[in-house]
């Protein structure tokens, strides 16, 4: 839409004041966050943050050729949302020695995997140690890859173990591998929601602490929000405007990432996952209020395509990449497949309308695909 016809809807939405600060690059409040959860027109929100996405990235979108690496499931923090974690005893309860999970990075090595997203739960049995030879394993099996691990709740269970200060801790993970960190355990900031749902893990204060000393260790970070389930939308905002007041800080996040929730297997399993309107309006509010950080991620496993493939026309300018082997969200009820492959996602973002960029994890482009004719 063009600015014009976007501020003339906008104006029969009551947005006017919004779309005239957003689209003149100001900055948008908490109360702007709420009017734009409220706002009954969704085209106009979702056209609104289109035109801020394509200010910063034309028609390009973006994706990557990854794989997950989940090195163990046992996790003592046990939250209510999630239907990944085991006890020791429980079947299906797993955990891999550094050996195991190098070799499950050998099976790949035919691919032109670029990234390893690797994420466990806090499992107590193991000790500093595991965490610098996991990452070395790694690594060693396939020394080109980047190594994007650890949330900062894992850091938060690793510093504790290393007893040391946690920007030493970086520097020890650096060196054995560590190359950047994923986005996830932020959940949402709200204290309300944190007793609720996840009490046993770090809450905000921490995870913000956590992501301060990576970014300032020189590592860069995505940042997550674990949406649909109890919170409201004022706590989405407030959420979102605390990522945004440490990048004015710190600059380190890449990638916001809003995760839908899937409730099947989980302890909130008698909610409904967010609907396809609720995912568009997150990913749009998102991309209007993040105005310092560059990327907005449709995770195509836990939105499913064909909403992946909108929210690149309403904020976002990543879909994330291959994947292959993710569990969090499939043993939650997600019915996405297991990964894509190279040339699905490109067809996927070509048929969507936009020009696909293979990306590296730091957003170097690595190839720019042909438009198809
Ligand atoms: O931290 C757990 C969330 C996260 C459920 O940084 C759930 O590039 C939905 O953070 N339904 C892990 N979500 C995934 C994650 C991630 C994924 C892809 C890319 C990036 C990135 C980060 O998944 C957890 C938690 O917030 N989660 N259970 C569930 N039932």
């Amino acid at each position: 839409m063009i600015p014009d016809l976007i501020v003339r809807r906008a104006r029969q939405a009551g947005l006017a004041d919004i779309a005239e600060r957003a689209l003149s690059g100001r900055r948008l409040d908490a109360e702007d966050g709420a009017r734009l959860f409220a706002a009954e027109d969704l085209a106009v929100v979702a056209a609104l943050a289109d035109a801020l996405r394509r200010r910063r990235h034309g028609d390009r979108a973006y994706f990557n050729v990854n794989m997950h690496l989940n090195y163990t499931n046992i996790c003592r923090s046990r939250c209510r949302f999630c239907a990944f974690h085991r006890q020791p005893a429980e079947q299906g309860a797993y955990c891999l020695t550094p050996e195991q999970a190098a070799d499950e990075v050998k099976k790949r090595l035919a691919d032109p995997v670029t990234e390893v997203h690797m994420v466990g739960g806090v499992n107590p049995a193991l000790p500093y140690g595991y965490y610098l030879d996991l990452l070395r394993a790694v690594k060693a099996a396939r020394p080109g890859l980047h190594l994007k691990a650890f949330t900062m709740v894992e850091i938060d269970e690793i510093v504790r173990l290393a007893e040391r200060p946690a920007a030493a801790v970086f520097a020890d993970l650096k060196e054995a591998g560590l190359d950047s960190l994923p986005g996830g355990g932020a959940e949402v900031f709200a204290e309300r929601v944190h007793r609720e749902l996840f009490p046993r893990k770090i809450g905000a204060a921490r995870w913000l602490e956590l992501a301060r000393t990576a970014h300032d260790a020189g590592l860069k970070t995505n940042c997550t929000m674990l949406y649909g389930h109890i919170e409201t939308h004022e706590e989405r905002v407030d959420h979102l405007l605390r990522l945004r007041a440490l990048q004015d800080e710190t600059g380190g996040f890449q990638a916001f990432v809003p995760l839908a929730f899937h409730p099947e297997h989980t302890g909130l399993s008698h909610l409904q996952a967010p609907t396809a309107h609720d995912d568009l309006r997150t990913i749009a509010v998102a991309r209007l209020l993040l105005d310092n950080i560059p990327h907005v991620k449709a995770y195509w496993v836990m939105l499913g395509i064909p909403v992946a493939q909108m929210a690149l026309s309403s904020g976002a300018d990543d879909i994330d990449g291959t994947v292959t082997e993710e569990r969090i969200s499939h043993d939650a009820g997600a019915t996405t497949p297991r990964s894509l492959s190279r040339a699905e996602l490109v067809r996927l973002i070509a048929d969507a309308g936009f020009q696909a960029v293979e990306r590296d994890t730091l957003y170097r482009v690595v190839r720019v695909e042909e438009q198809p004719a």
